[in-house]
């Protein structure tokens, strides 16, 4: 087989495959105006890891958690108590682009902080 053909087929199943492992699968995406995300806590993770909203959107965060905990988005310096049995609401206003980890306090050790997910605020 002419060996070029060979080459362009692996590279095309590389990148195939490549692409099944890599492609974000828990990416939650907004575009402007209002919006509303569900969140979901569990085992100190967050689903969706990564959340992406356009920059000056209106921001509402449904959380609900397994552990009863303080929400904290870093840079943007908004904090919500959550817990579980009772959804909790976030609301901000999207308006500094970048990307801003989000963290939790757990009540049972408040001086913890740990990462559950990621904002990011795209600019437009
Ligand atoms: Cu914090």
């Amino acid at each position: 087989m002419n060996r070029g053909i060979v080459i362009i087929v692996v590279a095309l199943l590389a990148g195939g495959v490549g692409y099944h492992f890599l492609k974000p699968s828990a990416v939650a995406v907004s575009r402007g105006g209002t919006d509303s995300h569900d969140l979901n806590i569990e085992h100190r993770k967050m689903d969706p890891a990564l959340v992406r909203v356009a920059q000056g959107t209106n921001t509402t965060f449904i959380i609900n958690t397994d552990e009863a905990s303080e929400l904290h988005v870093e840079g943007y310096e908004v904090m919500q108590s959550i817990a579980p049995g009772r959804a909790a609401e976030l609301r901000f206003t999207a308006d500094k682009a970048g990307t801003y980890l989000m963290h939790v306090h757990p009540a049972s050790d408040p001086d913890a902080e740990i990462s559950v997910g990621t904002l990011e605020v795209r600019s437009q």
